[in-house]
């Protein structure tokens, strides 16, 4: 295997934290005794939990006004995929990578394959872009691309979706995710029924291309870059298509793609309840799309998103099988060391949610005690469950604490030696 941390090292800064995690794994263990709960099955559930790293999410970010990049930031797929690895040698949850195209298109897919192979790496969800304008694309993208006016633009929009698929056929993903800029920022600028009849239609093409086992998953947005009226604008948009388009199509929920407050575990259940539920981004936001750090700001809020999906794996609800991705930007911190933060926060959530006692929860549900019910997940929710994630990670050859050891590697200063610093990224601002 081709490692980008050091094995022995990694052992070395291990065997400093040993003992202090064992003191607390054994506290924890005899803690979740008295509650009737075997640690060594949750850690086994949290070895066994993976979440992807979108490709774009390893470069600096940005916002609508500058970007200020990093150092070393990986210049092409092949340094993302590094980035990636290091990513997942570390937390040991991260082993499968979700590319943008064409951002990240290469001549040879063989090749590619070949070394997302070599670093134990998978891939996940191939995303389109429709929402930028490419160098020597025919048709602009500036009024729409699957809902667009013009047949031709539709056309040349449909046929990128399709590519994408093909694409991944050869890196062996099984998922297209399908997000859309188009919208108006005028109001009486877009007919909204024709607009959405457009984008069915679109779909509906895109959708017959793909093979039989994989899935579309469709991403709404409230807003940005159409201010006024987004096409598909919210989960109500969303999964009015994946009902019109047919079981392999599936809604997808980004966290910062919601109006501020809305509750977004209720729509969760409602996807889960419809089989609609095809997977998530997970970010964290406190005004809108802002792609900041999972867990970042609203941890309550993510564990109760986990409430609902534990719950649809423990009631063995049918078709449940969604996919986790985070999706975030990151302007101020290593992309690194966010990334690897966030995967471990989302599998938190998850643990934590695993040890709500469900019985326990429907019974206060059915006698109207609020207060029990309420408390039955706070209980839950304020166990700390570090050294269940800690162990999880040791086991599975990863870092005790991963944010030291990546410190210790001293990678960025290590790859920026190869890779100069950059302007821009094709990312770009996300
Ligand atoms: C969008 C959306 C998509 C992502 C782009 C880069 O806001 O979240 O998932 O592909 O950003
Ligand atoms: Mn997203
Ligand atoms: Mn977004």
């Amino acid at each position: 295997m081709n490692n980008k941390i050091n094995v022995d090292m990694l052992s070395e800064q291990n065997a400093v934290k040993l003992s202090a995690l064992e003191e607390d794994y054994s506290y924890l263990s005899s803690r979740l005794a008295r509650e009737n709960l075997d640690i060594e099955a949750l850690v086994e559930k949290a070895q066994n939990f993976q979440i992807a790293v979108p490709s774009w999410g390893v470069g600096t970010g940005g916002t609508r006004f500058a970007r200020f990049p990093g150092i070393g930031e990986p210049r092409n797929i092949f340094e993302k995929l590094d980035d990636c690895s290091v990513i997942n040698e570390l937390s040991r949850c991260a082993q499968s990578v979700s590319p943008h195209f064409p951002w990240d298109a290469v001549d040879d897919f063989k090749e590619l394959k070949g070394y997302s192979d070599s670093l134990g790496l998978k891939w996940d969800s191939i995303n389109s872009n429709t929402f930028q304008d490419q160098v020597d694309q025919a048709k602009s993208y500036k009024y729409g691309s699957l809902t667009n006016t013009d047949a031709k633009t539709r056309e040349q929009a449909i046929e990128h979706n399709i590519q994408c698929i093909e694409w991944g056929e050869a890196l062996g993903s099984k998922r297209l995710t399908v997000w859309i800029g188009d919208g108006s920022n005028h109001p009486g600028q877009q007919h909204f029924q024709r607009a959405f009849e457009r984008y069915l239609d679109s779909m509906k093409t895109i959708y017959g291309a793909l093979p039989s086992d994989w899935e579309l998953h469709i991403e709404h947005k409230m807003f940005e870059p159409a201010f006024y009226s987004t096409v598909v604008q919210d989960w109500g948009s969303n999964i009015l298509a994946a009902m019109e388009l047919g079981d392999k199509a599936k809604s997808l929920v980004d966290l910062g793609h919601h109006a501020p407050n809305v509750n977004i575990e209720m729509i969760v259940s409602r996807l889960i309840q419809f089989k609609k539920l095809g997977g998530f981004h997970f970010n964290d936001s406190k005004y809108g799309d802002d792609d900041l750090d999972s867990g970042s700001l609203h941890p309550y809020q993510q564990f109760l998103i986990f409430n609902e999906l534990v719950d649809a794996e423990f009631r063995g609800q049918e078709g449940f099988d969604p996919s986790y991705m985070l999706d975030q930007s990151h302007n101020v911190t290593d992309p690194i060391e966010s990334l690897i933060n966030s995967a471990i926060e989302v599998q938190r959530s998850y643990i934590k949610a695993l040890i709500i006692d469900r019985d326990a929860l429907y019974e206060f549900q059915d006698k109207n005690d609020a207060l029990m019910a309420s408390a039955t997940l706070k209980k839950a929710f304020n166990m700390d469950v570090d050294s269940i994630l800690a162990m999880a990670r040791y086991r599975s050859g990863g870092a005790i604490d991963p944010i030291y050891s990546y410190r210790q590697s001293e990678y960025r200063a290590q790859v920026a030696k190869d890779r100069p610093a950059m302007a821009g990224s094709g990312s770009g601002i996300v």
